[in-house]
């Protein structure tokens, strides 16, 4: 169980780019309906947007929800530090509390070695986590990770989901170099069997990465905006990330930031204001299409942020009028 294959199923590693087309995404209209409701001061007016709320390391969410097309929005208006939605579907007959007691202490166990220095790389890291993770941890599915979503914001994905039973987790690091969910940021998370009447969204803005480069279909607006990534082929970059731009932001210095596995990634405090994005690793949506809605979008400079394998660099900066 040491190949890379198997490693991927356990935390995804990033892989070389594979040719993405570029997107025309249509649907019915859940997700533009739905932000269209929001209300002036962030409250959702929509009961069919499932609310998760980011608290200091901890989630405000529902215990169950309906699988099919959902649309959660991610609130992290009251939080101090960054933070993320991540969703690992069990296997059948395992529990959060599972998660909890046989697959966190070895990431655990695998961050501090990392944060101390005594680890450098991601391969190595995964195979040490490899050689202790339970037999069952092989067939947790990450469906859904990352959007990071800066304090003082809130996001929204749509996605489909399987019935099942999920751990929601936020992986991010705090300042004193503990993960967020050791700090208690994971609850569990049921989806039933019963559908939810939603649909895939209608989307402002397709992206897709291509040979290397983001291509876009519509140009991000002011406002509330739903965005399509297409995926396609095994080895895609399946990131997209938006970010506001200051005077300072070192896109470089950000990317670098995104690896969970180096020393310091993604721990706080961030390096720049994120928006909002979406982390598919490599989970298919029946239409090929990984959709987030980023909220209040001001005038400003703004980067599609892709993470990518080191020393890649992936993004576009742009101008939203
Ligand atoms: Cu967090």
């Amino acid at each position: 169980m040491n190949s890379l294959s198997t490693l991927k199923v356990i935390l995804p590693v990033f892989l070389a780019a594979a040719s993405l087309l570029v997107t025309t995404s249509l649907g019915a209209n859940q997700g533009a309906a739905h932000a269209e409701k929001t209300g002036a001061n962030g409250a959702s007016a929509d009961p069919e947007i499932i609310e998760i709320t980011a608290l200091h390391h901890a989630f405000r969410a529902p215990d169950e929800i309906p699988s099919g097309w959902v649309t959660y929005r991610v609130n992290n208006e009251r939080a101090e530090e960054i933070h993320e939605v991540s969703l690992a579907l069990l296997p059948d007959g395992k529990t959060q509390e599972d998660y909890l007691e046989e697959v966190i202490p070895v990431w655990e166990n695998v961050w501090e070695r990392i944060h101390t220095g005594e680890i450098d790389e991601q391969a190595e890291a995964v195979q040490l986590a490899n050689e202790v993770l339970p037999e069952w941890n092989r067939e947790v599915r990450y469906v859904r990770a990352r959007g990071l979503i800066s304090p003082a914001r809130s996001t929204m994905n749509t996605q489909y989901l399987e019935p099942g039973n999920y751990a929601l987790s936020c992986w991010l690091k705090s300042a004193d170099g503990q993960l967020h969910i050791s700090h208690g940021m994971s609850r569990p998370l049921t989806v039933t069997e019963q559908k939810s009447e939603g649909t895939a969204p209608v989307a402002d803005v397709g992206l897709s990465i291509s040979d290397g480069e983001i291509k876009n279909e519509g140009t991000l607006q002011r406002g509330t905006q739903t965005i399509a990534l297409r995926m396609s082929g095994e080895n895609a970059h399946d990131n997209v990330h938006l970010v506001r731009m200051a005077e300072d932001t070192d896109l470089a210095a950000v990317s670098s930031w995104m690896n969970w596995y180096s020393a310091g990634g993604l721990q706080a405090p961030a390096p720049a204001e994120f928006l909002g994005g979406v982390h598919t690793y490599g989970h298919r949506s029946p239409d090929n299409r990984a959709y987030f809605t980023v909220e209040n979008v001001e005038p400003g400079r703004y980067a599609w942020l892709v993470q990518a394998p080191a020393g890649e660099k992936l993004w576009e900066i742009f101008t939203v009028e």
